[in-house]
């Protein structure tokens, strides 16, 4: 075998597929003169080939050639024709002469591309022995999300990028990408300049918990609409879809320094260099607010294929509308009262939901939004976020409402992964260990199957805040990202221990990336250490590669 060694291949990968058949036979081995096949005109799979291509000579050295004319063996055989009900299901067949992975689409194959790079257990310039196995899988969830806040602080697009092949890495077919927020407004929009020119920008961040002290260093940063563009692309190529955010009615304040007679009390505001909630949001009252909604959302369409488009609608206090009388002429014009479903400023808050829906809807799209849009009245057929726990979720799926589960308190990548406040990198709060994330049942127990059937999916979310680099996004992101992969593709019965026993292969991964990830959660053989072994043993073991 060309004098290199050869490691051998081991299925216990990450996330765990959902039948794993040992075949008989020697099995199959990668050298450099094994092939790549795709079947010839099917462009979706060149390119999945070619990203295989990638992978393969990151974890062995060799530069395997993609073709589209299958050699009768030693070939890794593409095709996409297996037929059955879940299109994102593949399956993966090693034999002496052939590795074949057959999807029922395009994107099963990429998983099974994905299954077959990670059975790689480490990047070495070598060969590979793959045992004779079946692996027949499908995803549990059709959505499998990933959240990423742009706003509180900018990342490039390579950065991007780099996020995009993570999501790869961990079998997720989403991105939620948050777009606007009150510290930066993120992409460029043509028919309102300001919002990049001065929306994007900010003179400096508080230090700390909203200490009171600024560090005065300037944050700012836009993708443009080829930019935007350029990272659909590169997310489709990988079988990821993109979902924008536009977060309104609140945490608008970018868009508000701006165009300040968006605002109830007409400014001036600022891009805000803290964190929190603010006052300030879109006025209600103002036909303005309306056309700059139809405007943003026209251009968003024209970008992001998604079928969905998140319109935010969280945190939207209502003190100025209460104080404005545009405001409140909005409410007498629209005949809203207060009754069990809400006070009057949260029906309006629903109509501007309803609005922006409606818009939408002209455009043939669908919207999702936060579970704060089920006050005052889903509009029909929203999509809700469920992140202040279950309870929107449960609430939606009764009313009939398509559901993706959030739940801060299991999946919000942004909170602190060990108890250690001292050697952790500073954070928002909480206290999320990859054990918990791993934990997470998505289906509630008390929902009907029927209502069950509208939960499509779970995400985690990464607020930047406390966030300010790439490296510590990753940081934050890995191990979990790991325990949420499981929880959103595996139908298995959950076992932590066995998990943990599957991360120091994925763990090669990330080493092969270069990825940053939280190495004080795992001991020296690589297992997740509980997070209750003290700092001292875990600081110590962090330091052995
Ligand atoms: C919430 C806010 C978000 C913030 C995050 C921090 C949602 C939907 N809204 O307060 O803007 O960054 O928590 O954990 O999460």
């Amino acid at each position: 075998c060309g004098g290199r060694s050869e490691q051998t291949a081991s299925y216990s990968v990450i996330p765990l597929p959902q039948e794993v058949k040992e075949g008989s036979g020697e099995g199959f081995h990668l050298t450099a003169s094994t092939r790549i096949a795709y079947p010839a005109g099917n462009e979706a799979l060149k390119n999945d080939a070619e990203l295989l291509a990638g992978y393969l000579r990151q974890m062995t050295g060799h530069d395997l050639k993609v073709t589209d004319s299958a050699p009768a063996s030693d070939v890794i055989l593409l095709r996409d024709d297996l037929g059955g009900a879940n299109p994102e299901g593949y399956v993966l067949t090693v034999g002496d002469a052939s590795i074949e992975i057959n999807g029922s689409s395009a994107a099963g194959t990429f998983y099974g591309i994905q299954t077959l790079r990670k059975s790689i257990p480490q990047a070495a310039q070598s060969n590979v022995l793959f045992p004779p196995v079946t692996i027949t899988d499908e995803p549990r969830f059709a959505y499998r999300g990933a959240h990423f806040d742009v706003s509180r602080h900018f990342f490039p697009a390579d950065s991007v990028k780099s996020f995009i092949d993570m999501l790869a890495l961990h079998n997720i077919n989403i991105l939620h990408w948050h777009l606007t927020d009150d510290q930066g407004w993120r992409l460029e929009i043509k028919s309102r300049p300001g919002l990049t020119e001065l929306g994007s920008k900010r003179g400096g961040t508080v230090i700390g918990h909203n200490s009171g002290q600024y560090d005065s260093i300037p944050v700012e940063g836009f993708y443009t609409q080829d930019e935007a563009r350029d990272i659909i692309k590169y997310a489709a190529d990988r079988h990821i879809t993109v979902i924008p955010e536009i977060d309104l009615p609140g945490h608008m304040l970018g868009a508000l320094k701006a165009y300040p007679y968006l605002g109830c009390t007409g400014g001036p505001y600022e891009v805000w260099q803290q964190w929190g909630v603010s006052d300030d949001v879109l006025c209600a009252g103002n036909d303005s607010t309306y056309k700059f909604i139809d405007d943003v959302l026209a251009e968003v369409v024209d970008i992001f294929p998604s079928e969905y488009i998140h319109v935010g609608g969280d945190e939207c206090p209502k003190t100025r509308w209460a104080a404005c009388p545009k405001c409140q002429a909005k409410i007498r014009e629209l005949g809203l009262k207060a009754d069990s479903h809400g006070t009057k400023e949260e029906k309006l808050q629903s109509h501007v939901i309803h609005h922006a829906s409606d818009f939408l809807a002209s455009k043939g799209r669908k919207m999702i939004g936060w579970d704060e849009i089920l006050e005052g009245g889903l509009a029909p057929g929203a999509v809700v976020m469920s992140w202040r726990g279950e309870e929107g979720g449960k609430e939606a799926a009764r009313r009939g409402h398509d559901v993706i589960m959030t739940p801060n308190s299991y999946l919000y990548f942004d909170y602190y992964q060990t108890l250690d406040r001292e050697n952790e990198p500073i954070a928002i709060g909480g206290y999320l260990p990859v054990e918990r994330v791993y934990s997470y049942e998505p289906l509630p127990a008390d929902l009907t199957p029927e209502e069950a059937a509208h939960i499509k999916g779970v995400q985690a979310n990464l607020w930047t805040e406390y966030i300010p680099t790439f490296a510590q996004a990753q940081y934050m992101e890995l191990p979990r990202m790991a325990a949420l992969a499981e929880v959103q593709w595996s139908k298995a019965p959950k076992d932590y221990k066995a998990f943990a026993g599957r991360m120091p292969q994925m763990i090669a991964h990330y080493d092969a990336n270069g990825y940053n990830y939280a190495r004080h959660m795992f001991n020296v053989a690589g297992t997740l250490t509980p997070d209750s072994v003290s700092h001292a043993i875990m600081l110590e073991l962090s330091t052995v590669d």
